[in-house]
């Protein structure tokens, strides 16, 4: 540090390779020059001082007449709004869709007609359950919100990573949330399903049946928000030219294939990297491996929907792809971060309601309650009518409103005409409705008494369940009863564990029978007695199984290396040659972040100090410490950690020349070796690592690391 006084009174500091001016207070600043702006108030009146209250005297007191002050104080304690009371973490990106399939012959929607025409799209992916501040990997289902920024107008698919919901009918949806919320006594458990709470509802509720074996699945743990696909859920109209209707449901296909963490490893992920969701989407975005889906629709009439067993309109049911295949029309991709997380992530508002001309609604009841919620919410959480101003929130194409006034008004019509009919001609008198290109509702015919009641179909509360289950590979279905077992574990009260065996006795006895073992239930309770038949010979569908789907390369996943000083350059060399050419990020990992001296004497920069970069960051880990290296890291319980969760994790792991007695030290034998260790003892072996890791993991190790 050398310091060197100003004219001003100031003294000049340097430390490190930067300057600063530093006040007689000992306080050290920049200020404006050259091409660095001048600080300003909002008024913009500049301001010459940001470190110190105006004051009578050095020890004051504090003037009222300081301006700069109140409004910097006054600006600050009013920067939260309301979170979401639901999916109030979040992760928004910008990026486009692009059309790949004309839709013109079902629906007149103008986002649909013309085959590699693009429009701009924002996308909000988030859990459900936690506040904003909770973490990226609780058991969860994510949000899939899409906006649209058509020609016609701004279209919203609010969906789910899961095509089914927890209840069918809006009115149960407080109850619902209240009950997966931490608990209103003591506040908590935060972004936690495994409560008494959740499963006395659930349990009450056997609607809810459905999504919570999707949430004990493997999908309500993605490994990425790009490698999870989306739902619209509902089934929506099409309409096209001639008025004509056909139904469809939406679904985001991920290019990079799907793929999930185990859940020992979200627990731990939580911990290590609170934002791994965010921070990967950040990283693959700015390093240009764009996220991207495919956007399906699966086409239906009343035909089929008359002979299907289940109602299209409930909620809690699914068509299968096989059943109704899934058209792939287009693609949306994810390239542009947010400029400011606040203004466009936390501020944008989507809204079911939000369809466009040739896209209109059903009557399923959940769908018609969330048409009323959204808009609601927004005024609450946005503070006024205005918030579609926000540019996140703005169409895209031109758009005239009668609308004025409010708090934020940024858009009041121009001139005279405020209202409508009016008589002052074409310049002044605004905008009017436009019969052939204006939004029209279907025509559809209704009748019946008004009731509270639910249609029949809607009862059916366990025969698909039963055909999720039975679609999944073993290892997925032995995940789904290790995640009802934690969960059930965590209820306190016996009662409700025993509730929810009993409905799992209409899904699969099995099934049933491994989580009454899992938390200790002496004997099985009877089956609950279902309000319709269990239809049990539903076939599998292969498209609802994660790994059945999983990717075909190794690319955009991340290999942690484990180095140390002295590692052989050449290996490390044909690891990094093996992962780029696959399109694999790669991070060092080793005793300090300034870097480590290679066998060739070069140094290279690590991407994390060991006990920073647990193995879970990773989708598989390398171990290519030197001879000393090993001896040092041996005595690190966090690279001992390193190893010993990849192993439990099912990762492969690269075995270099020098890492066997780190292995030793791990606690892990020479009979634990198997087919997930690979060595990496020469150049060529680089490519076989990355070969072996496309299989993502080395699932056959899973029941040689589970005893209980
Ligand atoms: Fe939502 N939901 N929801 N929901 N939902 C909200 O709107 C609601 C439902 C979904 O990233 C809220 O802006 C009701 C199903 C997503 O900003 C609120 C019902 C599906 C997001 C609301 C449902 C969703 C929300 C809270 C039962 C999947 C986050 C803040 C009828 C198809 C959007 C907000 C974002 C957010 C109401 C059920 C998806 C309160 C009443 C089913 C992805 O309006």
């Amino acid at each position: 540090m050398s310091k060197r006084e100003k004219s001003s009174g100031r003294d000049e500091v340097t430390i490190g390779d930067q300057t600063f001016e530093r006040s007689k207070g000992g306080e050290t600043h920049q200020t404006a020059t050259g091409d660095v702006p001048t600080l300003t108030t909002a008024q913009g009146v500049p301001v010459s001082d940001d470190q110190n209250t105006l004051k009578v005297g050095p020890r004051g007191p504090a003037l009222l007449e300081d301006f700069h002050f109140r409004e910097k104080i006054f600006h600050f304690d009013h920067e939260r709004i309301p979170e979401r009371v639901v999916h109030a973490r979040g992760y928004g990106a910008h990026g486009y869709f692009e059309l790949t399939d004309s839709l013109s012959d079902v629906t007149t929607a103008d986002v649909l007609q013309r085959p590699g025409e693009r429009v701009p799209a924002f996308v909000r992916l988030s859990t459900v359950a936690g506040g904003r501040g909770s973490s990226d990997l609780p058991r969860d289902i994510r949000g899939f919100a899409v906006k649209l920024y058509t020609k016609a107008g701004n279209w919203d698919i609010v969906g789910n990573n899961a095509p089914v919901f927890f209840i069918q009918d809006a009115i149960k949806f407080p109850d619902f949330v209240h009950s997966i919320k931490e608990e209103p006594d003591r506040g908590f458990p935060q972004a936690q399903s495994a409560h008494d709470n959740l499963w006395d509802f659930v349990s009450l509720s056997p609607e809810s049946m459905h999504a919570i074996m999707w949430a004990m699945s493997d999908r309500a743990i993605p490994r990425s928000l790009r490698f999870m696909e989306g739902f619209g859920v509902h089934t929506f109209r099409f309409i096209n030219k001639d008025g004509n209707s056909t139904y469809v449901k939406f679904h985001w296909k991920p290019k990079a294939g799907m793929q999930s963490v185990v859940w020992n490893e979200a627990l731990k992920i939580n911990g290590a990297d609170p934002d791994f969701h965010r921070r990967d989407m950040w990283d693959a975005i700015n390093s240009g491996d764009f996220p991207e889906w495919e956007l399906g629709v699966q086409l239906f009439d009343d035909e089929f929907a008359d002979s299907f067993d289940f109602d299209i309109l409930d909620a809690t049911k699914l068509i299968p792809e096989e059943l109704v295949p899934v058209r792939r029309v287009g693609r949306l991709v994810l390239n542009r971060v947010v400029d400011n997380f606040f203004a466009e992530t936390e501020q944008v508002a989507f809204c079911t309601q939000n369809v466009v001309p040739g896209v209109d609604f059903t009557n399923d009841p959940l769908l018609q309650g969330r048409n009323f919620s959204y808009l609601d919410t927004q005024l609450k959480r946005l503070g006024g009518p205005n918030f579609t101003h926000i540019p996140v929130n703005a169409p895209k194409c031109p758009f005239h409103t009668f609308q004025q006034d409010g708090h934020a008004a940024m858009h009041n019509p121009k001139g005279r005409a405020n209202y409508e009919p009016n008589s002052w001609g074409p310049e002044a008198g605004g905008a009017r409705e436009n019969p052939s290109r204006g939004y029209r509702s279907y025509a559809a015919q209704e009748s019946g008494e008004t009731r509270r009641e639910r249609a029949e179909l809607f009862a059916d509360h366990y025969s698909q369940v039963r055909q999720f289950y039975i679609s999944q590979t073993q290892t997925e279905q032995v995940h789904i009863q290790q995640a009802y077992t934690f969960e059930l574990s965590k209820v306190e009260t016996p009662a409700i564990r025993s509730r929810v065996v009993s409905h799992l006795l209409n899904i699969d006895k099995g099934l049933a029978e491994a989580v009454a073992k899992g938390i200790g239930l002496e004997t099985l309770p009877e089956a609950a007695p279902p309000a319709r038949p269990v239809i049990d010979n539903l076939p599998p569908s292969p498209a609802l199984s994660i790994l059945k789907n999983g990717p075909t390369t190794f690319a955009g996943r991340k290999i942690g290396i484990l180095v140390t000083d002295g590692t052989d350059a050449g290996l490390l060399k044909a690891v990094c040659d093996a992962a780029k050419a696959e399109g694999t990020n790669v991070e060092l990992v080793g005793p300090q972040v300034g870097g480590v001296k290679l066998s060739d004497g070069s140094t290279v920069p690590l991407g994390q100090k060991i006990n920073g970069g647990p193995s879970v960051l990773y989708d598989a880990v390398v171990l290519l410490p030197s001879a000393a290296g090993a001896k040092l890291l041996g005595h690190e319980a966090t690279a001992r950690d390193f190893i010993n969760d990849a192993y439990a994790h099912a990762k492969f792991i690269g075995v270099g020349p020098e890492a066997d007695p780190l292995i030793a030290r791990a606690g892990l034998q020479p009979s634990d070796r198997d087919q997930g260790f690979v060595a990496i003892a020469a150049q060529g072996d680089g490519d076989g690592f990355i070969k072996a890791c496309r299989a993502v993991r080395f699932w056959e190790r899973e029941s040689k690391v589970h005893a209980v």
